[in-house]
């Protein structure tokens, strides 16, 4: 089977409808531009244009990278360099000075058309992720992993082409692009992606017989304090949280309003979704559910040895599975050290598994990676982003609680004749918006050990 159905119901993105055979139309008339070319870079706005020229790399066997919209020039300028794109497609005009060269997905002739033959084992999407250190990594995704892993999800969901499947997330990550979007077009189901995850477009959505529902906690959230949006709802099949933890307290205040217990799964970029809980089974608060079929997960205790699965003790989570990614781009080193022996993927997070196999996401190992309204966020990056005004010293960022985004970045900086809103500022101008600090704390000193590291956890104490 191919990789995406080419029958299905419509897609409709922001507003705009089209029918599954004109999308793929035109998503050939794009593969017929680009074949051939090494890897191409998408302006992955919130549009048809950008599901249009995801399916087009797709068809022509193309790998494709897509860009934030949002991201400031330094980050936007490592995806396009890292990934090597020689090609950027987007809409007419929007092509820039020193990027590859533009083509325009809705100025695309129509008259050609384009389907490869393409292995399961080509990378079809190169998804740039933070780490903990450094610029954003690009994660190397198989046609396979997506196959399987949208294959696993629709048996857990007893997801078909019968369901509507609604989200607004953005299109440039594993959750709306890979699920909310892939996930349709292998499914069949029609998609409808509201523009933005607000909670009036969900009710919209839902009213016009959305049933399948994505969103991230911080979605979900803002859902449950609008009870009219929450409550039309309630006509939905299954709702899905997942990208972040769904905090208790959102879960019931979903149940209570929608009638819905929330299915929430864990995932990841480099392993798309391993664990979730079942449409035909339990939902429980604060757990993030059992292993998709072919996933297996194992806990690794500090001392390197098995973690007990007894749901108390807490170890750092491994999977294996056909899902997991085929390394980072350009980084074999990189991509060796997040591999343990066997192809078991360390995922960093620290979780607890218990007898029934019911996984809990209870942290995660390095306080450098931020995950703040479903973004993950590297610290690294954004220290450097500080480090980079000529007015800093010395800067040290964290996730700090939010209620609204789970967590927020928050930075503690040292630095001479410059003030909080100048450092937002210019970070903001640098990376994505999103990767701002929110809070600026300008401090003496950072708190340091005997060896001159920074130690995280003593930040925020006087000095
Ligand atoms: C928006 N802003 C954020 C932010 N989202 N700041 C920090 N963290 C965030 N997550 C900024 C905006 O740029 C804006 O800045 C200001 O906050 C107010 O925005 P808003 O209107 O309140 O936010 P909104 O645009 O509604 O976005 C909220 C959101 C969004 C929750 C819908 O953050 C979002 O779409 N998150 C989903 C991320 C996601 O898809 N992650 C999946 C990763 S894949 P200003 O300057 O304009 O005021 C993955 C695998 C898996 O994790 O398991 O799924
Ligand atoms: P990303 O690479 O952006 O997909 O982020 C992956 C990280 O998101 C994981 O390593 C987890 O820390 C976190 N995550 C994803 N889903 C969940 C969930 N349901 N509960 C808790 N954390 C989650």
């Amino acid at each position: 089977m191919d990789l995406l159905g080419a029958a299905g119901g419509p897609v409709r993105v922001a507003g705009r409808e089209l029918p599954r055979e004109e999308l793929f139309d035109w998503a050939s008339a794009v593969a017929a531009e680009i074949r051939g070319a090494d890897v191409v870079a998408v302006q992955a706005t919130a549009s048809m244009e950008t599901v249009v020229a995801v399916v087009g790399g797709l068809l022509a066997g193309v790998p494709v990278v897509p860009l934030p919209p949002d991201s400031g020039p330094d980050e936007r300028a490592h995806i396009l360099g890292d990934s090597g794109a020689s090609l950027l497609l987007g809409v007419s005009g929007g092509g820039r000075q020193k990027e590859p060269p533009l083509v325009p997905v809705d100025g695309v002739p129509r008259g050609r058309s384009f389907r490869g033959e393409v292995s399961a084992d080509a990378t079809a999407l190169i998804l740039y992720t933070s780490g903990t250190t450094g610029a954003p990594k690009g994660v190397l995704v198989s046609r396979g992993a997506i196959a399987a892993g949208l294959d696993a999800l629709a048996e857990a969901w007893a997801w078909t082409a019968d369901d509507v499947l609604v989200h607004g997330l953005p299109l440039f990550h594993v959750h709306g692009l890979v699920l909310g979007v892939l996930g349709a077009l292998r499914v069949g189901s029609p998609l409808v992606h509201t523009g933005r995850a607000k909670p009036d477009g969900y009710a919209a959505a839902a009213e016009g017989g959305g049933s399948l529902f994505f969103g991230v906690p911080t979605v979900w959230s803002r859902v449950v304090a609008d009870a009219g949006a929450a409550r039309a709802l309630r006509g939905a099949r299954l709702l899905v949280s997942g990208s972040a933890p769904l905090p208790v307290p959102v879960f019931e205040r979903l149940v209570a309003l929608t009638g819905h217990r929330p299915v929430e799964r864990y995932g990841m970029t480099e392993t798309l979704i391993t664990v979730s809980a079942r449409a035909d089974g339990d939902r429980r608060p604060g757990y993030v559910g059992l292993p998709l079929p072919g996933v297996e997960t194992r806990l690794v205790a500090e001392d390197g040895g098995p973690g007990p699965v007894d749901g108390e003790t807490p170890g750092e989570l491994h999977v294996r599975a056909p899902l997991l990614f085929q390394g980072y781009l350009n980084r074999p080193e990189a991509t060796a050290a997040s591999f343990a022996d066997g192809g078991w993927f360390r995922t960093g997070d620290i979780a607890t598994i218990g007898q029934a196999g019911w996984h809990r996401i209870v942290g995660r190992a390095s306080t450098d990676l931020i995950k703040s309204g479903g973004y993950r966020i590297g610290a690294g990056e954004v220290e450097n982003a500080l480090l980079a005004h000529p007015g800093v010293r010395e800067a040290a960022v964290v996730g700090t609680r939010h209620d609204d985004l789970g967590e927020q970045v928050t930075a503690y900086v040292v630095a001479d004749g410059v003030a909080e809103p100048q450092l937002i500022e210019f970070v903001a101008e640098r990376l994505s918006v999103h990767k701002r600090p929110r809070v600026v704390h300008l401090v003496d000193a950072l708190p340091r050990n005997a060896m001159g590291k920074v130690v995280k956890t003593r930040l925020g104490e006087p000095a």
